[in-house]
């Protein structure tokens, strides 16, 4: 199995579930909101590589889940996952003035209107979360924890915790202990919570789940990693534009050999957790080593 043969007609189902959804959601609103849900879907549908929504869906996909039972949360976590994008290239946060090759939210929709668009899909992405209650598949409880999972991850003791000590950390001068600290909070919750999902909705305890939680961290972090090597790079500074203000980042704290070799070790240990699950983890191997060899 590749990458590309995998993620190519499920990344296509998570998009039209994204446009349906969105398409009802406009059409349930006050027209005198639309504003507000363009700004939404110019980020929503600017050219993200859904690489968390296909975590979902290859985990799911690991405990025998079918895929539509799942996309609702896929498409929650992707809702987050643009809010934070949206609020990261802020000036009081990253002041990028791109995202993706485009103008950023707030370049293109004024600030105000950009804060309110990442506000409304972290709201909306609760919302989404509900829709699980319409599958009889999925107990209350079970959606509920799963909910929980999101807001964890997603809040302070996940990415938005991790967000704020890469802001105020205020000097270059990291330690290695550091820098892991920040990625594996700021980048690395969202992954995990993508990984995790699936799980939680139904109930599976934790001796089910530890090889998925070892290896969501490792990818979690190996992703961060492949993120600061293509920084490095300036593969990916080309498509957001030149970097404003100083990020904590691997590049400050190791040799680009020594992370290369931190992103193999990571990546093999994410698939090795995987081992023992056999055919069913082939889809998540395949993310992960798109993620040692990713250009983009
Ligand atoms: C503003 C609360 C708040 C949080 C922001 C994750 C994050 C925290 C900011 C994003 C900054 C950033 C570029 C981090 C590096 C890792 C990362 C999340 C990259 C972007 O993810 P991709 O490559 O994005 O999956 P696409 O464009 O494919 O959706």
């Amino acid at each position: 199995m590749t990458f590309e043969s995998y993620s190519e007609p499920r990344v296509k189902r998570i998009n039209d579930f994204l446009d349906s959804n969105l398409l009802k959601f406009r059409g349930s609103v006050s027209q005198r909101f639309a504003p507000l849900i363009s700004a939404m879907q110019y980020s929503l549908e600017g050219g993200g590589k859904r690489l968390r929504p296909l975590m979902v869906v290859a985990a799911a996909e690991c405990l025998g889940l079918p895929i539509d039972d799942v996309l609702p949360a896929a498409c929650a976590i992707e809702y987050i996952h643009t809010y934070s994008l949206v609020h990261d290239d802020l000036p009081a946060l990253d002041d990028d003035d791109t995202r993706r090759g485009k103008p950023s939210n707030h370049k293109k929709f004024g600030e105000a209107v950009a804060i309110l668009a990442g506000d409304a899909l972290l709201t909306e992405a609760f919302g989404l979360m509900h829709q699980l209650t319409e599958n009889k598949r999925f107990n209350a409880l079970n959606i509920l924890n799963a909910t929980e999972l999101l807001s964890t991850f997603a809040g302070v003791r996940g990415m938005v915790g991790g967000q704020l000590l890469d802001v105020t950390s205020g000097n270059l001068n990291y330690s290695l202990p550091e820098v892991e600290f920040i990625h594996i909070h700021k980048t690395g919750a969202m992954i995990l919570a993508s990984v995790l999902m699936p799980a939680r909705l139904i109930g599976a305890e934790e001796p089910r789940i530890k090889n998925l939680r070892r290896y969501g961290e490792a990818v979690g972090l190996a992703f961060q990693i492949s993120d600061d090597i293509l920084d490095s790079e300036a593969t990916l500074r080309y498509s957001r534009g030149p970097r404003k203000k100083p990020k904590p980042s691997y590049t400050q704290v190791m040799s680009p050999a020594e992370m290369k070799q931190k992103l193999n070790s990571l990546i093999d240990n994410a698939t090795q957790a995987l081992a023992e699950e056999g055919q069913k983890a082939e889809p998540l191997v395949a993310i992960a080593e798109f993620i040692r060899t990713r250009r983009h």
